[in-house]
C-alpha cells in the first residue's frame, strides 16, 4: 500500500470542492476524471458533517483521491484516502492554531487515522479571503517575515506540508518560488486564483502542489484546462 504521504508528495495539480457549494453531478464527473492528482475538501464556512459525507460519497464514485482537510471536530468524516489537518500560522485567534485541533483530539484522537493524516502549515496572505477573515490572520507580512514562517513550519516543526493561501487571488509567484526553494522536507501546496493554463503553468513551476478551486464553480472548462497546463509545466522541468 502506498503511504499516504508518498501520495500527496507526487500531486502537481489538484481540485479543491467545498461540502458547502453546489455541483452538479456532470461537472463533478469532469473534475473527477480531469486527470488531476487528487481532490481535496474543504472550505472556509459552512462545512457540517452532512455536507461533506454527502461530497465525499459523490467523489468516491470515481478512482480518483481524494483527502479531507480537517478543520473541525463536527466534520470528521470517515472514508477519505488521506487528512489534512490545517494551522494557520499566521492566524490572530489561537483556536485556529493550535485550539479546534486540541479539541477534535481530546474527543477523537484514539479513532485518528494517523498513518492517514498530515499536518498542514497554513499561511494565509490574501487578507480578503474568507479563511483570512474567518481566522483574523495577518496578512501584511513582509517577504522576509513570509520565509520566517516558511523556515518555522519546515525546519523548526518539521510539519510536512506548507499551504501558501491565497484564495480569491492570484499571489507572488516571486515570493511563492523562494519560499520552495528554501524548503528542506515539506511540501509546498500552492492555492489561489488560479483560472488560466498559463497562471497553473506559473504556479506550477513555483511550488510543488497547485491547488484549483474557486474557479470549478465559475467556469469549468478553464478549470480543466490547468490540469495539463500545471502537469506539462513538471514535466517539462518544475519542481523535483
Ligand atoms: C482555496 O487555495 C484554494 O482554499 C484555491 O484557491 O479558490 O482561489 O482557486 P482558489
Amino acid at each position: 500500500m502506498i503511504a499516504f504521504s508518498d501520495r500527496y508528495a507526487a500531486w502537481r495539480h489538484v481540485f479543491k470542492l467545498d461540502p458547502d457549494r453546489a455541483i452538479s453531478d456532470e461537472a463533478l464527473e469532469r473534475v473527477c476524471l480531469s486527470g488531476t492528482d487528487g481532490i481535496l475538501v474543504g472550505g472556509s464556512s459552512g462545512i457540517t458533517y452532512d455536507n461533506t459525507v454527502e461530497l465525499m460519497a459523490r467523489i468516491r464514485r470515481f478512482e480518483v483521491p481524494c483527502a479531507l482537510e480537517l478543520t473541525g471536530a463536527d466534520s470528521a468524516v470517515p472514508g477519505f484516502d488521506g487528512y489534512f489537518v490545517p494551522m494557520v500560522l499566521n492566524a490572530k485567534r489561537m483556536e485556529w492554531l493550535v485550539g479546534r485541533q486540541v479539541e477534535a483530539l481530546a474527543e477523537y484522537g484514539a479513532f485518528m487515522p494517523w498513518e492517514l493524516t498530515a499536518a498542514q502549515a497554513y499561511l494565509i496572505l490574501n487578507g480578503e479571503c474568507t479563511a483570512a477573515q474567518v481566522t483574523e490572520a495577518r496578512t501584511a507580512l513582509t517577504a522576509d517575515e513570509v520565509l520566517a514562517y516558511g523556515q518555522l513550519a519546515d525546519r523548526l516543526w518539521r510539519v510536512p506540508v506548507l499551504y501558501l493561501e491565497y484564495s480569491g487571488a492570484f499571489g507572488d509567484m516571486e515570493l511563492v518560488r523562494k519560499v520552495r526553494d528554501q524548503l528542506t522536507q515539506a511540501r509546498l501546496f500552492y492555492g489561489g486564483g488560479i483560472a488560466t493554463p498559463e497562471q497553473a503553468r506559473v504556479a506550477a513551476a513555483s511550488a510543488h502542489t497547485v491547488v484549483v478551486g474557486n474557479v470549478i464553480y465559475s467556469d469549468l472548462n478553464a478549470a480543466l484546462a490547468t490540469v495539463d497546463a500545471a502537469k506539462r509545466e513538471i514535466v517539462a522541468g518544475g519542481p523535483a
